[in-house]
């Protein structure tokens, strides 16, 4: 079963203990080790332990050199750890003779980004498409994975969004992968179809974007704790696990989404997979781009999300550039227009960046007064629900509202303006 904690991410009931091993040929891994730390977390794996390997070159057996090897089946007994996350992509046989080295389980970036996306596609077209990436990523890998499997059942990196046991069979995964995008083809052509049936409803939408551990979740928590109410399934299809309904002192409402975020090196063959993570951004009204302002490299972050944000169709959005972690970098200044410095950790420039939230999300509100028949009480219900009204009377020929609404609210409700 899936649940969130009091950050946002997903998490698996029962709680991992993990040791992270990153190898280096040189570059500087910091970066992509927190950033590690951050994934696992979100999926359900307690960081208690890292280890660092600077090599020239990768032992094509065992990947981490053999005395790192022992070191690290040592540091796995010591800390009763029971995973090991490596930073890089194993192969089958590498997986293998670690595990036969350490004793438990292995995984390596690669699963652990496919598990997080896994838990939060939504969509039917999202969860073909990870599922996708997952058998894609199994198929080379069958030798290493026949023994962990058949031992663990399911756990973090074999969390797939099917409900059906694990493929271990080239065969079986073969034929799934062809039914797979055969379903894709169908769901594709039936796409308009399916989005001119969707009713949009009139609250607004903010989705938070950019790479992960940029404090896109810790941004949400701030919002959602000023006020919230949790209402899964209540207007929308897509109000999934990281989605919440905000709901403001003045009666303002608006749905803040999370997304999973973009993570550095992702491997080419998850790419389709982490676009169908961003679904709910193409249904945004507006995009809060989080960027962690401490990063060095973090104009190159916003390049990038830019580029896939337009390949996603989502460029012409409304959007605001929020630096976060300004607490760590004071000095800090930028020349992007639209952009906030804020910190999600000391609170501050967070009441300048939901004014502007709102502001956004509300320009095209106006208010109005409408009067409705009383034998149209579906119509005032409906008219609750989307905003509080401000004024509410009950004249003789009908209820009299006053109320702040967009302009499909407005348009469809045009008969009974006044
Ligand atoms: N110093 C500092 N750390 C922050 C700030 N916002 C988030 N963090 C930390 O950065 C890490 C990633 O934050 P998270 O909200 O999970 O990022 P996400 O991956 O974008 O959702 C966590 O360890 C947070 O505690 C901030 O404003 N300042
Ligand atoms: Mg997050």
């Amino acid at each position: 079963m899936i649940n969130i904690d009091e950050n946002n991410n997903v998490i698996e009931r029962e709680e991992y203990r993990a040791i992270l091993v990153g190898v280096s040929t040189g570059e500087d891994i910091a970066y992509s080790m927190e950033e590690l730390k951050n994934l696992a977390s979100a999926s359900g794996a307690e960081t208690i332990g890292e280890m660092v390997q600077n090599v020239d070159r990768i032992n094509s057996g065992t990947f981490i050199g053999t005395g790192k090897l022992e070191e690290l089946a040592e540091m796995v007994k010591n800390m009763e750890a029971d995973l090991v996350i490596f930073n890089d992509e194993l192969s089958g046989m590498q997986i293998r003779n670690i595990e036969d080295a350490v004793g438990v389980r292995i995984i390596d970036r690669t699963m652990l980004i496919l598990d997080i996306f896994a838990a939060r596609a939504t969509s039917r077209e999202g969860r073909l498409q990870v599922e996708l990436a997952q058998l894609q990523y199994r198929m080379p890998r069958l030798l290493g994975f026949g023994k962990s499997l058949s031992r663990l059942g399911g756990g973090i990196g074999t969390r797939g969004p099917g409900e059906k046991k694990l493929e271990t069979d080239r065969r079986h995964i073969q034929r799934r992968m062809d039914d797979i995008k055969k379903e894709m083809e169908e769901i594709k052509a039936n796409r308009s179809i399916q989005r001119a049936r969707r009713q949009k409803s009139d609250i607004p939408v903010a989705a938070l974007v950019g790479y992960t551990n940029a404090g896109k979740s810790s941004i949400m928590n701030i919002l959602v704790k000023e006020k919230q109410v949790f209402e899964k399934d209540m207007l929308f299809a897509t109000l999934d696990t990281a989605s919440r309904l905000i709901e403001l002192e003045d009666g303002k409402k608006f749905i803040l989404v999370d997304t999973v975020g973009f993570v550095s090196k992702l491997p080419h063959a998850l790419v389709n997979a982490f676009k169908a993570t961003l679904e709910e951004v193409t249904e945004a009204d507006l995009l809060i781009h989080v960027v962690d302002a401490s990063f060095e490299n973090h104009d190159f972050q916003i390049e990038v999300t830019e580029k896939v944000l337009k390949e996603l169709g989502a460029d012409g959005k409304e959007s605001l550039l929020a630096f976060n972690k300004i607490d760590k970098v004071p000095e800090f200044s930028s020349f992007e227009k639209n952009a906030f410095n804020i910190s999600a950790k000391s609170g501050q420039g967070m009441d300048e960046l939901k004014k502007e939230i709102i502001a956004k999300l509300y320009s095209d509100f106006e208010t109005v007064s409408l009067l409705i028949p009383y034998e149209r009480g579906d119509l005032v219900s409906y008219i609750n629900n989307q905003a509080k009204p401000l004024e509410t009377k009950y004249e003789p020929n009908g209820t009299l509202l006053k109320v702040n609404l967009g302009s499909a609210d407005r348009n469809r409700l045009k008969d009974y303006l006044i």
